[in-house]
């Protein structure tokens, strides 16, 4: 008889298959995912038990253990950090919680191949309310040669992504990432520690009917994000429309709905804010490389996000991500409205 579970692909066996469709493969990106995802059991067991450790002892003070308690975006930061300078692929890490790129120099990380972009912990302000966070994380093939990586191989544009994805901490926990041959999420089984294959080949679906955007910030939009917003509210049956308004203020938990459901997520560039505040390197690209490979599409409402080359490691950019034409709508807004 043939065991119910023995049909379950996990994400290691997944990878290691994939990684056959490329013959020079020595497995490098392959150990590489693997770190990340063992970061993100530990960090997914931190946040679930985020609000034990509010009763046990809260930052600054000492837990049972008498460690003193850090910040959860702090921890997940440390701990990609551990994890993938253990792992010895990467040799350099840009990380929102860093001002600066974080350059390994021990003995096998300076022979790694990549250098990987994350933002460890995403949305972090939304922890002590229990609304679903998340990491995301991009992979860089290295510019330089060989020692301890430097800021110019992280300053890539989103073209020259070799993965990315996201780790969603929500009702369950998933892992979702692409290597440009398609989206595939897999849901962390909690019993025994491993993530499998739960949503191969994810689209977004035709009949996409929502739109996520801060609309508190109305007054502060461009001309052509108040249209759209309008248009979004219209009745027009056949395109769905008026779309349903959803927005978690968490851009991993934001994204995942609008990929699973259908809808637009919008953080467009205010008056006060010109270039929004979502940050390009480790938050817009490499969501957008998710969103094109599941038949979508992301911009800067004027330019295709993953063809900006980032000047600096914490630069914004206005994004707008979702199935091809809705984001095409709002760009013929923005032209519209700025000729
Ligand atoms: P963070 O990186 O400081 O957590 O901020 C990014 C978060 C995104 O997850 C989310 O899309 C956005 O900020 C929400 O911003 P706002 O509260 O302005 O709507
Ligand atoms: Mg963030």
């Amino acid at each position: 008889m043939v065991h119910p579970r023995s049909k379950i692909t996990t994400l290691t066996e997944f990878v290691i298959q994939r990684q056959y469709e490329y013959p020079h493969a020595k497995g490098a990106l392959t150990r590489l995912l693997n770190d990340i995802a063992t970061a993100a059991k530990i960090v997914n067991r931190e946040i679930n038990a985020a609000g034990l450790v509010d009763i046990l002892g809260t930052v600054g003070k000492e837990n049972v253990q008498g460690e003193t308690q850090k910040k959860l975006d702090v921890f997940a930061n440390e701990m990609f950090i551990t994890a993938l300078k253990g792992g010895g692929e990467c040799c350099a890490i840009a990380s929102e919680e860093n001002e600066k790129v974080i350059t390994f120099s021990n003995d096998f990380s300076h022979l790694g191949k990549y250098v990987v972009a994350m933002d460890p912990l995403d949305g972090s302000s939304n922890i002590e309310s229990n609304v679903s966070i998340g990491t995301i994380f991009s992979i860089y093939r290295r510019i330089s040669e060989i020692g301890s990586g430097t800021q110019e191989d992280l300053l890539q544009p989103g073209l020259n992504l070799v993965a990315s994805g996201y780790v969603i901490y929500g009702s369950s926990t998933m892992l979702v990432y692409t290597t440009g041959k398609g989206v595939n999420g897999f849901t962390l089984d909690p019993s025994v520690g491993i993530f499998c294959l739960s949503h191969p080949d994810m689209k977004y679906p035709d009949t996409a009917n929502i739109y996520s955007i801060n609309e508190g910030n109305y007054i502060y939009f461009p001309e052509g994000v108040k249209q759209y917003i309008k248009y979004c509210q219209e009745s027009d049956p056949e395109s769905f429309r008026p779309y349903t308004s959803r927005y978690i203020g968490s851009l991993v938990a934001d994204f995942h709905r609008n990929l699973i459901k259908g809808g637009i997520f919008l953080y467009p560039g205010t008056t006060k804010n010109p270039n929004g505040k979502l940050r390009l390197l480790y938050e817009c690209s490499p969501m957008a490389f998710i969103a094109e490979q599941a038949g979508g599409k992301a911009s800067t409402g004027t330019q295709r996000v993953m063809a900006i080359q980032p000047e600096t490691l914490h630069q914004r950019v206005p994004f707008y991500t979702g199935p091809k034409w809705m984001v095409e709508k709002i760009e013929a807004l923005i032209k519209g409205s700025t000729e």
